[in-house]
């Protein structure tokens, strides 16, 4: 693929030129927020940090962090930093648990977010000739809408499909031309395996690549995808309290995600202790947006972990890349005092020649932890006699052992029985957290 950028001078730009834009866009941000949101006032006071103390970027690990639970606290505009009158969109999460967070942009916030969304379109190849086919959910979720508004800003053709009904979904893309499908990966599967079914080859389609994110997935699934939409997967990360889609990128290297390093600062840092950590080491994803105006959160908690690398890309693009989210510390399942992440069973199973249509269920019998994976069988292993089913369990839990460290049942369940996800897979019930709620 040739090189291209969207604003090349700025995905390009020098590391001098990214922290002073960064040092220059701090300072101005929080004396912003501490102009304008009290709990910023709050906590910066308690913390004695006034905002001429943040002169650059080595000041951020002054200013105290973010949490989800201040947006539910201050539900629902306790922390916008501009006047309602200014604000021109809402979008909301409720995420699995707790009250719904509610973030708010500014004109300029939304053409912010365009600019972003249009980078990564253009890192995958797109360009006013294409097609861009947005089947992440449109509404209160940012998937839909934050790139949608990346392809009318690049002049592509957008299709806002929005998800679900899948047989309306594959007819679009056979009789609209789409040419990338945006969509979280799980239900990229989904829309594979109903082509599969209908008996339509993806080299009849236009397609030729993906925007996939929203939720964790595996290079496994990204090489399945792949091969079965005959495309180019691309990852994309972002949540909802910092922009939704597109905070990070992913380009024709495929090796993690550019964050938009003009607008939001990255850290990793230790969950426990809070601490910052060196680029190469694993923790927690903190974010600080330096350009917002409606809600720029300051050394935002994301919960999720990842790793941040200042490697020289191969695209030449400098901003620095993050790794696929690992899960989120959240998701983290403690299974007899083993940290167990979902996407390591979904690599075990996809190596393994499984689908990704799999349930992980974890409950606690007689003070002991289990841990039952379910998964789909192979049109093949659902031919073969019980025994030999039996046998595919057994070699399914052994690798699972040897990758995990610890034990957990396997039970194979007939193709097509576990349900599809149009949006974000949930694949964990954990029944210990259910009884702990009651
Ligand atoms: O999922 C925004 C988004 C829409 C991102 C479309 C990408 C594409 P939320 O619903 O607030 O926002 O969920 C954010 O999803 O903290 C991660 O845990 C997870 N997540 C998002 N992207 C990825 C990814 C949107 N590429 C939460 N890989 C985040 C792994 C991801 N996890």
């Amino acid at each position: 693929m040739a090189k291209r950028y969207w604003q090349e001078e700025i995905e390009c730009a020098s590391r001098e030129q990214i922290t002073q834009w960064q040092n220059e866009r701090l300072v101005k941000t929080v004396k912003h927020v501490y102009d304008n949101v009290e709990l910023y006032r709050k906590r910066m006071d308690e913390a004695g940090v006034k905002p001429e103390d943040i002169k650059s970027i080595d000041d951020l690990k002054k200013l105290p962090f973010t949490y989800k639970q201040d947006l539910r606290d201050e539900y629902p505009y306790g922390l916008f930093a501009t006047p309602l009158k200014d604000v021109v969109r809402l979008h909301a999460s409720s995420g699995t648990t707790g009250k719904q967070i509610v973030v708010g942009y500014t004109r300029n916030d939304l053409d912010i977010w365009d600019d972003i969304a249009a980078r990564q379109l253009y890192a995958v190849g797109a360009d006013e000739n294409d097609f861009v086919h947005v089947s992440y959910g449109y509404g209160l979720f940012t998937g839909g809408f934050g790139l949608h508004g990346g392809a009318t800003k690049i002049g592509a053709t957008a299709i806002p499909v929005s998800s679900g009904n899948t047989d309306r979904q594959v007819t679009i893309l056979q009789d609209f031309g789409s040419s990338v499908l945006c969509c979280t990966p799980s239900y990229a599967m989904y829309i594979a395996e109903t082509l599969e079914k209908k008996g339509i080859d993806p080299k009849t389609l236009n397609l030729k690549a993906g925007i996939f994110g929203a939720e964790p997935w595996t290079e496994e699934m990204r090489r399945q995808i792949e091969e079965k939409l005959n495309i180019k997967a691309y990852d994309v990360y972002g949540l909802t309290e910092i922009m939704g889609p597109c905070v990070s990128y992913e380009c024709e290297a495929q090796s993690g995600m550019h964050v938009n390093e003009d607008h939001f600062i990255i850290e990793i840092i230790n969950p426990e202790t809070g601490e910052p950590l060196p680029y190469g080491e694993k923790g927690e994803i903190v974010f600080t947006c330096i350009t917002k105006e409606c809600c720029p959160f300051i050394r935002y908690r994301t919960r999720d972990i990842g790793v941040v690398t200042n490697e020289k890309c191969s695209c030449g693009r400098t901003f620095v890349k993050m790794t696929k989210p690992q899960g989120r510390s959240d998701d983290m399942l403690i299974i007899r005092g083993v940290n167990v992440f979902p996407s390591q069973i979904e690599t075990v199973l996809l190596k393994m020649g499984y689908s990704p249509n799999y349930k992980i269920f974890v409950d606690r019998v007689n003070n002991t932890d289990t841990l039952l994976v379910q998964v789909e069988m192979t049109e093949a292993i659902f031919s073969d006699t019980v025994t030999k089913i039996k046998e595919h369990e057994k070699a399914l839990e052994a690798e699972l052992r040897s990758l995990l460290g610890i034990g957990a049942d396997v039970q194979l369940v007939a193709p097509n029985s576990i349900e599809r996800s149009m949006g974000k897979a949930v694949r964990v019930v954990d029944k210990r957290k259910l009884i702990d709620v009651k």
